[in-house]
Order: C-alpha cells, then structure tokens, then sequence
C-alpha cells in the first residue's frame, strides 16, 4: 500500500504553522478585532476549530466569541463580526449563512484552503490557505493551521508550537492501534481538539470514539470505560479524573505537548487504525472532500 496523502499532509504541519502564523502577521487586519462580538462558523473540521478558536478568543479577554455548526447560527443576530472558517470554499451551508449575514449587513471575513471559489464573493474579506489545502478528503493540515493563524492572532507565538508538532511526528501511536475505543476528552479551548480527534477516527477508521468536556465525562460516559479502552485527555485531566478512569481498568493518555501538537498525535492514530483496518484513509465511505447540497432557494 503506498502511503496516503493524509500521512504527506500530517508531516507538512509544522511547516504550515509557521506559513500560517506569517499570514497572520500579515493579514491580520482583517480577522476580528478587540472588542468585536464575534461569531465564529463552519461545518466537521472547521466546526471543531471554531469552538476551539472561539474559546481561545473569550478567555483572551477579547471579547464575546460564539462558535456554531453553520446550519445551527442564529441567523438575526447583529454580531460585529462573523469568522467562517472553510477549507474547500464551497460547503453549502456555510455559503448560505454568510448570504443571511449580509443580508442583515454583518462583516463577514473567511479563512479558506482555495483561491477560486463562491467563499471569495460570499464574504466580505478572505484570508486564503492555499498552502495548507489538501488531497485528502480527510482535514488535517487545513484545520490545525487555520488554527495556528488564529492563536498568533490572538498573540501566540506559533514557533514551540511547530516545534512541538515536529515531536508529535516521531510520537509511537501502534500501541494504541489495539484499543476498542477512544473517548476523548478536553476542557476549554481543547474541547474542540477533542471532538476533531474523535471526528479523525471515524473518518480514518469508522472507529467507534466520543468526545466530551472533561468534567462532563464522569456524568454519564464513564460507563463505556473498561479493559481495552482508552481515554484521551488534551491538556490535563481534571483532579480526582485520573484515579476514576484507572479504577475502570482504561487506559490514560495525556502529553506534556501543545494540545494542538498532541492532536498531530491523534491524527496519526487514526490514519494507522485505518490502514490495519484495510481502509482508503484519504476517502472515508459516504464522504466528499465538501458537502454541497441542492439550495432551496
Ligand atoms: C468541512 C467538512 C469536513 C469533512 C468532510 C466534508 O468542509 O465537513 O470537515 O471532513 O470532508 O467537509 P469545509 O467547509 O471546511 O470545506
């Protein structure tokens, strides 16, 4: 089996990074600015990386950010600022949403992995990815840029994190390409890590993973917890989580990397979990790089 696109495109990230927080310095003029009540968008991946991102923003003290499924933003709030954030320029619900937003007069600014697609007329101003658009139907590389531009944004300094992805690649993953499942976990910014991680496996693998806030794990889905499961926690568990999840007889994982390089880590997982499992992991069954739906109109 020759190597997918996806392992090419998990690599290439600490390189991105960097390109991306670049741009940030660059364009930074037009993403949200101090004080904007801000919206942030998108659909799957760049759903997940907007929950992160908004997270990041708020507790940065930069203003009010809330983050939506794009079929789920209310659609007559006046923000200061709507964020989309799209790899492939074309998703249907993202275009239809900013159309309502400029029908009600809200700035809308895209990050996108395209140059030439309906997201450069759909919103107001565009911050374009290319470098890091991708083969795969499967986001990895995209994702986790957009989100590196967003974190230099906000005054992050993007170099340890690229260092960190670079260990994140030379990370084993094959002792864990026996678990029967992964709950993963987060707390803040990272709850979106956790359900991007959990969103990879399914893609990759159709491996049967959840993710949830780490305090709200032990309000139900400990349950699933037993011998050969794992739990999966970006940043550090909640006191007391630790002993609960040993004494179910699951496995822990944590890291001392950037949750964002620790989710380079889940990336690979999952692209190995597919393969023992015989799978296409750059073109997971019923999936299309975009979802483009027939409009109402
Ligand atoms: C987002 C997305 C992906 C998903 C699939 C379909 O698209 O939902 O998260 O993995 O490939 O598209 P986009 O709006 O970021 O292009």
């Amino acid at each position: 089996m020759s190597a997918p696109f996806v392992t090419a495109e998990i690599d290439s990230q600490p390189e991105s990074w960097l390109k991306a927080a670049a741009l940030a310095d660059d364009l930074g003029a037009l993403l949200p600015r101090a004080g904007e009540r801000v919206a942030v968008i998108g659909c799957g991946t760049s759903w997940f990386m907007a929950m992160a991102y908004a997270a990041l923003r708020e507790r940065a003290g930069l203003g009010e950010t809330d983050a939506f499924a794009a079929s789920e933003a209310p659609r007559q709030r006046r923000y200061d600022r709507v964020l989309a954030i799209t790899r492939s320029g074309t998703t249907t619900e993202v275009l239809d949403l900013l159309a309502s937003y400029r029908r009600l007069g809200v700035p809308t600014t895209a990050l996108t992995g395209t140059l030439d697609t309906p997201i450069h007329e759909a919103a107001d101003e565009v911050v374009p990815l290319d470098f890091a658009d991708e083969q795969s139907v499967v986001q990895t590389r995209f994702a986790t840029s957009a989100l590196a531009l967003l974190r230099r944004h906000l005054g992050e300094d993007v170099a340890p994190l690229a260092e960190d992805a670079a260990r994140a690649l030379q990370v084993p993953v094959d002792g864990y390409v026996d678990a029967e499942q992964i709950s993963f976990l987060g707390t803040g910014w990272t709850v979106g890590l956790a359900h991007e991680a959990a969103l990879k496996t399914r893609e990759a693998a159709q491996f049967w993973s959840e993710a949830y806030p780490a305090m709200d794990y032990r309000h139900g889905p400990i349950a699933i917890a037993q011998p050969g499961r794992l739990v999966w926690s970006f940043g550090p568990p909640p006191t007391g989580l630790a002993d609960d999840v040993a004494a179910t007889g699951a496995a822990l994982e944590t890291s001392d990397l950037d949750p964002l390089a620790h989710l380079v880590v889940a990336q690979r997982l999952a692209v190995e979990l597919g393969r023992s499992r015989g799978l296409d992991v750059d073109l997971p069954r019923h999936l299309a790089r975009a979802v483009e739906l027939p409009t109402s109109g």
